[in-house]
């Protein structure tokens, strides 16, 4: 299909992806909105970010030239109250906007698009080992795992982190937040515009991945391994435990993760997420007997009729010979 490429060459494309979803990786979440910009590599080895005006650094210019695909995509299930608040999305609405899910005319649309890409080819994305890769690989398992065949991936935090690490100032990266936005203020002294829509947090990775090209371009090189290689965050139709995949880092993240697993559960409360509840999900009325408890019954009345007419049977054979 064109995107397979031998690991050992500079990868000549970088295609930047940020997901959102309906919650975080223990709820087992959907996509909601899928945001991929392809670049060259050339627009990031292009002229150094422009020079720092007033004490904060000015944010450089995106490429002029870049593919976009963004798209909304209906996750057929609800979102947590803390994701919808977050992205300003929720199913109620992607529904009513007649949204369609993660089908595979979706994954056509994004081989179609990474096809485009002259290979070889690699998906970059914050955190990506930990939630946009596994969730990506846990969608394409619906359709076609193999979807993304020869596409390689990084995770921009490992190799932010490394650059860091063996930079000239050697810098610590124990105690630094790594967080997208955390980064993007670091550099250039303010808050990313459109956090936590997918088209801006591509956005502002593509500025962060600006500031220091060379080095970066050289770590993914090295490190650049196949998507293929990543796991699927769950299968489908797994359990709903998957406590074990969150995305914490530290013991403080994991409790915030305790506190959105509650919002999480209190799930979807407005009217239309109620309404479209699965029927096997539906809590029973009180008074209604469900139907597992009527098939035992059945079960029971058809074991114990045969033995009393045996019962019977016996006893009247036996009584007058008795006597
Ligand atoms: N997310 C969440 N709760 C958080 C952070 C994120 O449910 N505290 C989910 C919803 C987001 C998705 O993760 O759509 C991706 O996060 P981000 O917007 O940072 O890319
Ligand atoms: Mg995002």
């Amino acid at each position: 299909m064109g995107l397979e490429a031998a690991s050992s060459r500079p990868m000549e494309t970088l295609v930047f992806m940020d997901l959102e979803a309906t919650g975080l990786p223990f709820s087992q979440p959907k996509v909601t909105e899928l945001c991929l910009v392809a670049v060259h590599r050339h627009a990031l080895e292009g002229p150094p970010a422009a020079p720092p005006a007033g004490g904060s650094s000015q944010v450089p210019q995106p490429p002029r030239v870049a593919d976009k695909l963004c798209v909304c995509v209906a996750p057929g299930k609800a979102c947590s109250s803390a994701a919808s608040h977050l992205t300003g999305l929720n199913t109620a609405m992607l529904t009513a906007h007649r949204r369609r899910g993660f089908d595979s005319g979706l994954v056509d649309l994004v081989q179609a698009f990474l096809q485009r890409q002259p290979p070889p080819v690699c998906l970059v994305a914050h955190n990506g080992d930990r939630f946009d890769f596994p969730l990506l690989q846990a969608e394409l398992s619906w359709a076609r795992r193999d979807a993304l065949r020869g596409v390689f991936c990084v995770d921009s935090i490992a190799a932010l982190r490394a650059l860091d690490r063996s930079g000239p100032s050697r810098e610590s990266s124990q105690r630094k937040s790594y967080s997208l936005g955390n980064v993007y203020s670091r550099l250039y002294g303010q808050a990313p515009p459109d956090t936590h829509t997918a088209e801006g947090d591509v956005l502002a990775l593509v500025s962060i991945c600006q500031a220091r090209p060379q080095p970066l371009l050289h770590w993914i090189d090295t490190h650049a391994r196949p998507f293929s290689s990543v796991k699927p965050m769950y299968e489908a139709g797994a359990g709903t435990d998957q406590g074990a995949a969150c995305d914490t880092e530290t013991k403080t993240e994991r409790q915030k993760v305790r506190a959105a697993t509650k919002l999480a559960t209190s799930g979807d409360t407005s009217p239309a997420g109620r309404k479209r509840r699965p029927r096997s999900e539906a809590p029973s009325r009180s008074g209604s007997i469900p139907a597992t408890s009527c098939l035992n019954t059945f079960h029971l009345l058809a074991t114990l009729v045969p033995l009393v007419v045996l019962t019977l049977a016996v006893a009247l054979y036996w009584v007058p010979w008795s006597f």
